[in-house]
């Protein structure tokens, strides 16, 4: 008998080791941006988290290609649909959200993070740029207990079962939004609490899938491309997602279809049509919210906050990083 050690599959690996080597490409956006926390310009703290989160990849072992980004490629410069990332490695599919919560941030309001996720070649929903309706409720629940096609005070009864408590003691989140009236008032009377955001849905997803931020189910309509990134976390704790493809108009539909040749652009999708397989998930804090806290700048430091999960193991960690100005170098080396 050998007395050599089985080696770990390359695959785990170079998953674990990826998993930390996302936790510096938010945490490099999330500096860059806390430049901008309250100076009123969104396009400026984008920009500052798109550069330095793209200069960030350029040291991460993959042959990335973005999959979910900042548009296409004649919109936007960096990151955008089909751009190619990384230092060479497995092929792996990208999404990013290099700031979400733009305004949070020029607001210096709550909730602003830098978001990346990684999945194996072609298990991410190539989402278009358009509203997604989604349901999202967190684990150790029956599956299916809420549904996207019930009515909210429906699924809002379901899950107070499934808990264990009674209607009014739930928190249904969502965005402060016109269209969002009806949900809101129909939960509302149906007892339960609703916590509003700006913006910020990624967060607010999640939010319904952790204990400590006291929210049960998200419900609403955003964005698309930060409904992927959404479904990506929530695989990681295990949680649940629904969502479909909300268009305004033909053009919108056909665009859905032809980056998902063969596939219904109206059907309605499980959290393993938007993010399938094993994937990885960080996102750091800019401005203190529910999630994360945010930036802590000091003259000489600053101070990070991350949560990195990965859906094979289901770890979650929440990592504190301390960048010291004098030592640390901004260009990758
Ligand atoms: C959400 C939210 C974003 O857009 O997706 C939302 O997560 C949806 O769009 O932070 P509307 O603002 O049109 O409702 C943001 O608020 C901004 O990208």
């Amino acid at each position: 008998m050998s007395d050599a050690i089985e080696p770990i599959p390359s695959f785990v690996v170079s998953d674990r080791n990826l998993a930390l080597e996302l936790v510096r490409v938010t945490e490099a956006a999330a500096l860059a941006s806390a430049h901008w926390t309250g100076r009123g310009k969104k396009n400026d703290a984008d920009g500052a988290a798109v550069e330095a989160m793209r200069t960030a990849f350029d040291t991460v072992a993959i042959d990335g290609t973005v999959v979910i980004g900042e548009g296409e490629m004649d919109e936007a410069p960096m990151l955008y649909i089909g751009e190619k990332v990384g230092s060479g490695g497995p092929a792996m599919d990208i999404a990013v959200d290099p700031l979400e919560g733009t305004n949070l941030c020029a607001k210096d309001m709550p909730n602003a993070i830098t978001v990346v996720a990684l999945a194996e070649k072609g298990n991410f929903l190539h989402a278009p740029d358009v509203y997604m309706d989604k349901i999202i409720v967190g684990p150790g629940l029956p599956e299916g207990v809420v549904d996207l096609d019930s009515s909210i005070e429906n699924n809002l009864r379901n899950l107070a079962k499934a808990k264990g408590k009674a209607v009014r003691d739930l928190v249904l989140c969502t965005l402060d939004r016109e269209r969002h009236e009806e949900l809101i008032a129909k939960a509302r009377e149906a007892g339960a609490r609703v916590r509003l955001l700006t913006d910020g849905d990624v967060a607010g997803a999640i939010a319904a899938c952790l204990d400590t931020s006291q929210v049960d189910i998200y419900a609403g309509s955003g964005g698309a491309p930060e409904g992927v990134l959404a479904a990506a976390a929530i695989r990681c704790v295990n949680g649940q997602m629904q969502s479909r493809l909300l268009f305004e108009n033909d053009s919108q539909r056909e665009r859905a279809q032809k980056m998902n040749p063969g596939k219904n652009p109206d059907r309605k999708l499980g959290l393993h049509d938007l993010a399938a397989g094993s994937v990885l998930f960080s996102a750091t804090g800019v401005t203190s919210g529910t999630l994360l806290k945010g930036i802590h700048q000091y003259p000489n430091h600053a101070v990070t906050h991350s949560l990195v999960m990965r859906s094979k193991s289901g770890t979650v960690r929440f990592i504190e990083g301390y960048h010291n100005f004098k030592t640390k170098t901004w260009t990758p080396q």
